[in-house]
């Protein structure tokens, strides 16, 4: 194209022509800028090259930009469903098989290490309460050093209740190694015929069927803490219901069937409760 070109402007054009990235071409044409000659035939050429530099640096910047937000989603889990239970192991103990058999999530389940690459997400229901489970991709020594190593703890750290997968001793002593200032309730996965129901015991949580009179319990039922009343379950149901409340009938941890109780009466799980409201 120009003439009286540089043999190294020349260089940096072949680069160019060659790059396969952006970040590779933008380097190309800063070199070639800096190689232009530098005379007024020039000119429109030097202006040609700074407009393509001005363009190049723009969507290098949307790429990042782009990649930056598709890569958070990527890694970043949204909490979702009564609890979030989070399978934590080594590689190849099982977390993607044991989540596929919980939640029926389409995970990848290969016999060659580190399978999963990032969390995979699913949902276990258990008698109607939504029990949201994510397998981490598998832990390795200096753990919170590698990859998006932090940011798995920190999901990890913010777990309801974390299921431990491992093959050998050694890979538990790893485990415990890699997660020692983690206090979240730990599981170990000891192929349980009903981890679910495990699962269940281990959570803070109750399940509560409300009943209108003559009918039978409702589905699904209500997930509260453990250590609930009457008068959690009531003002969860209904805003008002605490003012409007007269009595509850209770089936379940009550002494007898449909027996008549008040507001502070601790609840249970499987507890069926009638409210009596005003
Ligand atoms: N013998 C045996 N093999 C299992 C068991 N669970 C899973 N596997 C096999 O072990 C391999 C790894 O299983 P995955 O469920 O992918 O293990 P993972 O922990 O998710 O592994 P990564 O995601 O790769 O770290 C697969 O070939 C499974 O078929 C088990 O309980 N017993
Ligand atoms: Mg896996």
């Amino acid at each position: 194209m120009a003439t009286n070109a540089t043999l190294g402007y020349q260089l940096a054009e072949q680069e160019y022509f060659r790059a396969a990235s952006n970040e590779a071409k933008l380097a190309a044409l800063q070199k070639m800028l800096q190689t232009c000659p530098k005379h007024k035939a020039s000119e429109n050429m030097q202006k040609n090259i700074k407009e393509r530099i001005s363009k190049l640096k723009t969507d290098i910047q949307k790429e990042k930009r782009a990649k930056k937000s598709s890569g958070n989603n990527f890694l970043s889990v949204k909490k979702e469903g009564a609890a979030q239970i989070v399978l934590v192991g080594t590689t190849n103990s099982g977390k993607s098989t044991l989540l596929k058999q919980l939640t029926k999530a389409d995970v990848e389940i290969a016999p060659y290490p580190f399978t999963t690459t990032r969390p995979e997400i699913g949902t276990l229901d258990h008698h109607g309460v939504k029990l949201q489970i994510v397998e981490v991709p598998a832990i390795v020594a200096n753990f919170s050093e590698t990859e998006n190593g932090k940011t798995y703890l920190s999901l990890i750290r913010q777990a309801d209740l974390i299921v431990l997968l491992f093959n050998t001793v050694e890979e538990k002593r790893l485990l415990d190694r890699e997660l020692n200032n983690i206090i979240v309730d730990r599981l170990i996965y000891n192929h349980q015929p009903n981890l679910a129901e495990e699962i269940w015991r281990r959570l803070p949580l109750i399940k509560v069927y409300t009943k209108q009179p003559g009918k039978k319990k409702d589905h699904p039922p209500i997930a509260l803490p453990k250590g609930s009343t009457i008068e959690t379950l009531a003002s969860h149901v209904h805003k008002d219901f605490i003012q409007r409340f007269r009595f509850a009938r209770i089936w379940g941890s009550s002494k007898f069937a449909g027996q008549t109780v008040g507001l502070s009466y601790p609840l249970k799980d499987d507890d069926i409760v009638e409210l009596h409201v005003a």
